[in-house]
């Protein structure tokens, strides 16, 4: 399928242009001001008048498939895809989950083709995670990076495969030696144990125990030891997930103003939701039939917080501290959530959301002038396709790059609600949210896959992304 794209504003991280654009063969083949009608009967014309076109979103954060131990997630590489497709996202980096004890970096990878083969309706990379580090491992990194195109890396400082500050040294210190960038989920383990512990000896086990038991500082001190870490690491570039908390960013603020590589990525939810959702006993559609049913669908980790730091992570993101939005999609069931009804400790964490981000964004960060619409672009789609070894096929809209673009519709009005969404959660945790603008068309690599919400792609047109190491321009932070 080939496509000309007529009188659309086409949206850069840096620019935007009234043009018209012509796909060929999955490329972005030209871009001109005023593009013939071709003689080609084949091609599908497109008027996109009044309507924004941005490079396909870019999530970075997504768990599809993964078992969390207590429970599977209920997306795996089809509804995932689906519903980021459906959301205006086009290119996904999946975290995987962790496998047996003891198991290689391949082995997970493995796992994970398997996975996505033949079920993503979207181009897809992951992660490697790493859950033990020997001398096996930090081998292992260099044909991860070299030979299957894995330039990026996850650790995590809580859960069962928790790095020591050691461990996480020699892993830093690898890393930046093969140009790979460390992605970690920063919360001190000693410090949620502690507090844990306390709560449930009290008896208190509702689910908003579980953000009280992980307050903002765990997660602060965390990703204040971890840039600590990376200087000594040599310099190490750092890339922290989910930030949900104001002190961090002060951290990270001041990393910057030395000059340091550490990235910040926040997710939708902690810019909209707040810790009361975890106190609520009523959601949209009226009582719940337990008293902890809603708040059970916001467990999360790190957890949501109260507004004073919401409004310090907008400001974060408004002022250029925050690198990136990504989801943290980690989608279960309300009966797989309804498992926290016997104290929060027993809830998988996560919620669904790689559907809302890109509206979701826009609507609240563009339409109430919170940032520009180049802004916007750069954190959705720019600056995670740069980080991770995609830019410039993904992230931009130019003369041969992929045809990933997505059209937005500023004057569409949607009251986000489970009934519009396509994965395979039963509840949305933004209900009821209303939003300005929305994205009305999906392509991937040119092929038309979302129309006006409706599903036109196909299962296996998704493609393994063999990405980049890290571009030598991001050693260093410089806005
Ligand atoms: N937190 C994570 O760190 N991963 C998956 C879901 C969650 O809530
Ligand atoms: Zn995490
Ligand atoms: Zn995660």
């Amino acid at each position: 399928m080939n496509v000309l794209i007529k009188n659309a504003t086409l949206v850069n991280a840096d620019t935007s242009e009234r043009a018209d654009l012509l796909t060929r063969d999955g490329i972005i083949e030209r871009i001109a001001p005023n593009i013939e009608l071709p003689e080609d009967p084949s091609v599908e014309i497109i008027n996109a008048a009044g309507h924004y076109v941005i490079p396909g979103g870019v999530d970075v954060h997504t768990h599809l498939n993964i078992d969390v131990g207590i429970a599977q997630s209920c997306d795996d590489f089809y509804s995932g895809t689906v519903s980021a497709a459906c959301g205006g996202t086009t290119t996904i980096v999946d975290h995987m989950g962790f496998g047996p004890a003891g198991c290689s970096l391949h082995h997970q990878l493995e796992r994970y083709h398997a996975f996505a083969r033949d079920k993503a309706v979207i181009d897809y990379s992951f992660h490697g995670t790493i859950q033990h580090i020997d001398d096996s491992i930090l081998e292992e990194m260099e044909s991860m990076v070299l030979e299957e195109g894995i330039s990026s890396f996850k650790l995590y400082l809580t859960y069962g495969y928790k790095l020591d500050d050691s461990q996480v040294l020699a892993a830093l210190e690898r890393l930046n030696q093969l140009n790979a960038l460390t992605c970690v989920h920063p919360e001190n383990d000693g410090a949620i144990r502690f507090l844990k512990e306390k709560v449930l000896a009290q008896g208190s086990n509702a689910p908003i125990y579980h953000a009280l038991s992980r307050p903002p500082e765990c997660e602060a001190e965390a990703v204040g030891r971890m840039i600590n870490l990376a200087t000594l690491a040599g310099d190490a570039p750092i890339y922290i997930v989910h930030l949900s908390n104001g002190i961090g960013l002060e951290y990270i603020r001041q990393a910057h103003q030395r000059g340091q590589a550490v990235f910040a990525e926040t997710c939708p939810q902690y810019l909209s939701l707040d810790i009361n959702k975890y106190n609520s006993s009523t959601g949209e559609n009226g009582a719940a039939e337990h008293p902890y049913d809603e708040g059970l669908k916001y467990i999360m980790s790190p957890p949501l917080r109260d507004s004073y730091h919401q409004n310090q992570l907008w400001q974060g993101v408004m002022d250029g501290t925050i690198s990136t939005v990504a989801t943290d999609h980690c989608a279960f069931t309300m009966a797989q959530k309804r498992a926290g009804r016997d104290g929060f400790q027993y809830c998988p964490n996560g919620i669904p959301g790689v559907e809302n981000r890109v509206p979701l964004l826009f609507s609240e960060g563009v339409m109430k002038d919170r940032i520009s619409i180049n802004h916007f672009v750069e954190l959705v789609s720019t600056r995670p396709a740069q980080l991770f070894g995609l830019y410039p096929r993904k992230g931009l809209i130019a003369e041969g790059a992929d045809a990933d673009l997505v059209i937005i519709d500023p004057k569409r009005e949607v009251t986000l609600s489970q009934r519009l969404m396509h994965g395979r959660s039963d509840y949305c945790p933004y209900e009821g949210m209303k939003l300005q603008g929305y994205p009305i068309m999906t392509l991937s690599r040119g092929e038309i896959i979302v129309r006006d919400g409706h599903f036109t792609g196909k299962p296996g047109h998704g493609q393994f992304l063999h990405r980049q190491p890290l571009n030598e321009c991001f050693r260093y932070w410089e806005k």
